[in-house]
């Protein structure tokens, strides 16, 4: 079999980056050709991304891949922009973390009836859901003047082909998805107040978009699990079913792969999402605020050696004190250990007292976190779980990863650290005949190819527990 190569465009909170992937009958490889940072921007009050910043890194990052046989592009979940009839972008995309939907999301959610949005879309309650981005752009001239709804990916893709539509497994984490019946919601778009027009067609990863036209040669781009999450989801090494995953980057994604969506009260009272996965696969999940606490600290003391700095930490006192990662005062960027120390002050914990302690606060409730949510996706599909995967940044985290396979008394299989890249790149191979044809293939070609570090649970359960209960959390 001739030699493939494909390039994955991995557009994450934290950086974005073009990789050039070889596949060789059974030896895939990657190579980073381009990695550029991804930093928001204030303006007028509102925090928008650097949307052509990032299209530049893109295409200096493809031109920099030379020629390949696809690119397939992936990002963040959740943001879009808005095009005009002549197909300009009207405006910046508004960052996820802006404060634009704290005062929206309540009342559309309680408007249109909590227990019917979860009934259709499965969705977890976050407040920057793409439905409460757009309600809260109700009435300005921006919406009033848009033709078109593009998320983050779609949007690079027209630039790239010119070609208009929505990949299913980022239009899933809108909360204007109908789940089951694979559309967009004509209900909850009407009842939102939105024009349905704005809502391009769906298209299925694996399919191709059109041909990067700026580019030499013109190559295919082909839609992949476009939500990042998605592409990394594919790339969780597992070796069977009974396998729970974190995809440990800006957020911790933890939870289960499944068939069918789990759409109970029970699940909906713990926020539990159910995010369209590649090959019709339910991503059964919750987000966890993951390494943005870390990213977030490491900013604000100005940018230290983050592996000096664990170091440092995996020696200082465990639980000395633990924070609830997901508490709403962590989600907007600011003086993260300020914040951090204020949480312990409140709670009658010590305050941290210099930065290895901030960061061992943070790893330790981070690894708690996981267990809650590990233990709970268990407890609410059903399905057991043998052995949790790390993978994506926080693979690096050894850390992180020996404490997470403490907490969850299962042994962690930590990498690939770019498993994004390589689910996107997977799919694209896939279309192109190279590689499947399913899921199972293409996760024993990865544990063939990709190294990875296992981590054994050392016992201290008792020590987890009493943790957890610092925070008031009941386990299951
Ligand atoms: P995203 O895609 O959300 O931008 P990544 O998957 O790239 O995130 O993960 C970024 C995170 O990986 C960083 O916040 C950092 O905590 C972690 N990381 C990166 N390099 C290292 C390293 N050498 N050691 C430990 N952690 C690391
Ligand atoms: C991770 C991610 C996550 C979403 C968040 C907005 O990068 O896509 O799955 O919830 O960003």
């Amino acid at each position: 079999m001739t030699a493939r190569s494909f390039a994955a465009v991995d557009l994450g909170a934290s950086s974005g980056r073009v990789i050039r992937a070889r596949l060789d009958g059974g030896t895939l490889t990657l190579d980073e050709v381009h990695r550029f940072p991804n930093e928001p921007v204030p303006v007028g009050g509102t925090l928008h991304w650097d949307i052509l910043a990032l299209y530049r890194g893109v295409l200096d990052g493809l031109r920099a891949a030379g020629p390949v046989d696809s690119i397939g592009i992936d990002s963040w979940a959740v943001d879009y922009g808005l095009l005009d009839s002549t197909g300009a972008l009207l405006g910046n995309p508004v960052h996820y973390r802006d404060a634009r939907t704290t005062g929206v999301w309540r009342d559309v959610a309680a408007r249109i009836g909590e227990e019917r949005l979860y009934a259709v879309t499965g969705l977890q309650q976050l407040p920057f859901n793409t439905l409460y981005q757009l309600s809260a752009a109700i009435g300005t001239p921006q919406l009033a003047a848009a033709h078109r709804f593009l998320m983050i990916p779609d949007l690079i893709a027209y630039w790239l082909t010119g070609e208009i539509g929505a990949e299913i497994t980022n239009a899933s984490t809108t909360q204007l998805y109908d789940l089951r019946k694979r559309a967009w919601s004509s209900e909850l778009i009407a009842q939102a107040g939105l024009d349905e027009r704005l809502f391009p067609p769906l298209r299925e990863p694996g399919t191709v978009i059109g041909r990067a036209r700026d580019l030499d040669g013109g190559p295919a781009v082909v839609a992949v699990g476009s939500h990042d999450t998605a592409s990394a989801v594919v790339a969780v090494p597992a070796a069977d079913a009974h396998f729970a995953y974190i995809s440990c980057g800006t957020w911790s994604l933890v939870g289960v792969e499944l068939d069918e969506p789990v759409l109970t009260e029970a699940g909906r009272a713990a926020n539990f999402t159910n995010e369209g996965g590649v090959d019709g696969t339910i991503r059964y999940l919750r987000n966890v605020m993951g390494l943005w606490l870390l990213q977030e600290s490491c900013r604000v003391w100005g940018g230290p050696d983050l592996p000096g700095l664990l170091a440092e930490a995996a020696v200082r006192e465990p639980f000395a004190s633990v924070v609830d990662p997901d508490h709403p005062d962590f989600l907007a960027p600011g003086d993260m250990p300020a914040r951090i120390a204020e949480f312990c002050r409140r709670t009658g914990q010590p305050v941290p007292a210099d930065p290895p302690a901030v960061v061992r606060t943070v790893v330790d409730s981070l690894a708690l976190a996981h267990r809650r949510t590990v233990r709970e996706a268990a407890a609410l599909s059903g399905r057991r779980v043998d052995v949790v995967h790390v993978v994506g940044g926080g693979a690096r985290n050894a850390l992180l990863c020996q404490l997470t396979a403490d907490a969850c008394g299962l042994p962690v299989l930590a990498g690939p650290v770019e498993a994004t890249a390589l689910g996107n790149v997977l799919v694209q191979a896939r279309a192109a005949g190279a590689a499947g044809p399913g899921l199972a293939e293409l996760r024993a070609l990865l544990r063939e190819t990709q190294p990875l570090t296992r981590y054994e649970p050392r016992g201290g359960q008792d020590a987890w527990s009493a943790a957890a209960s610092r925070l008031g959390w009941d386990e299951p």
